[in-house]
């Protein structure tokens, strides 16, 4: 029978972006400010060809106390909290960072960015040098594709901050979006895949509808975001949507489904997912690696970011 850690091993052939972890990794070893003068430079790059959409103001309710007091503050004081943030310096807008949701911590350097580019925020100092490393790395953040480099951006951001519980505590999150109402949902079609439950997966996901959505797992079903460990149970899988997963568009192209061990399915899907951060102007290479027990329901799914485009076509196993 199936057990996580073999669930995990389906479709070994797929190949992730490792180059993502690899140069989050080198990231980390930079120092503060050589980290937040990286980010601004990638950031500028990647805003001559592509554009962040703004933070809903319901996204932007809790960071905004923090973000008024920032304002209010001395250039040298707010150089101070973004170079503690970086270093994940025990304070308390490091603690009241850490608590934020994904996209609230995303909003609330979305909002800095406006600020230090409209001179209410210290800017990185004209004629910064970064360090030899820091150079490296950002040479390496401009080599990869769009997706990947988004994906950076949110890993160097989604780490700063102070957290004494390690994920573990109470965590702010923006309110949960309605559901799209039933007659404007839109259904995926899947090139060689007939499969009600994937079907569902991907419609449900794209229709913020979680409470349906999480019926398709098993109770001790798991789901493994890229680079994450699995999330396993419907209570913590069911959080992670309404945390981390509204509005996303699934782009779901074609896939491939065979019967294996103990009548169970697995299926591997590829193609694209956009974010509400960047629209339609960015589209990840993403592969879904499913397996299904005999009634249907998911007991494992992990999603991928794909090395490159040509993933997209291989279903090997
Ligand atoms: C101000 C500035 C520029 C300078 C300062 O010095 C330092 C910083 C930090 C600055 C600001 C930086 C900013 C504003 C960065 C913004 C980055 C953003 C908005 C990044 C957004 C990235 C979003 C990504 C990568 C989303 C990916 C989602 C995926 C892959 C979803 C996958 C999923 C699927 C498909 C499922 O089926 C299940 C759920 C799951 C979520 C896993």
């Amino acid at each position: 029978m199936f057990t996580l850690e073999k669930a995990t091993q389906i479709f070994p052939d797929t190949a992730s972006a490792d180059v993502v972890p690899a140069i989050t990794a080198r990231f980390r070893l930079l120092s503060a400010e050589d980290q937040l003068a990286l980010i601004w430079y990638a950031y500028l790059e990647m805003g001559n060809t592509i554009t962040v959409a703004a933070p809903g103001a319901a996204r932007m309710q809790f960071a905004e106390p923090v973000l008024n007091q920032i304002k209010a503050m001395s250039f040298a004081e707010q150089s101070q909290v973004m170079c503690e943030l970086a270093n994940r310096a025990d304070t308390q807008i490091g603690r009241t960072y850490a608590c934020w949701s994904v996209n609230i911590k995303l909003g609330f350097w979305y909002q800095l960015g406006e600020w230090m580019a409209a001179g209410f925020v210290a800017p990185i100092p004209d004629g910064y040098q970064l360090s030899p490393n820091a150079s490296a790395v950002l040479s390496s953040v401009k080599a990869v594709d769009q997706g990947q480099q988004i994906t950076l951006l949110r890993n160097f951001v989604v780490d700063m901050g102070y957290d004494p519980a390690k994920g573990e505590g109470q965590r702010v999150m923006e309110p949960i979006a309605a559901p799209t109402p039933q007659e404007q949902r839109k259904r995926v079609f899947i090139e060689g895949v007939i499969n009600p439950t994937v079907n569902s997966y991907m419609d449900l996901l794209n229709a913020n509808d979680f409470d349906n959505l999480i019926e398709l797992f098993l109770t001790d079903g798991a789901l493994q975001a890229p680079f994450q460990k699995p999330i396993v149970g419907r209570d913590a899988i069911l959080r992670f949507f309404r945390e981390d997963c509204q509005n996303l568009q699934l782009l779901p192209e074609r896939g491939f489904a065979e019967p294996t061990e103990g009548n169970f399915t697995q299926i591997k899907v590829t193609g694209k997912v956009q974010t509400p951060w960047f629209g339609a102007g960015v589209g990840m290479n993403v592969a879904w690696r499913f397996l299904l027990n005999p009634d249907g329901k998911i007991y494992f799914v992990a999603i991928d970011l794909l090395a490159s485009p040509a993933d997209l076509l291989k279903f090997g196993r």
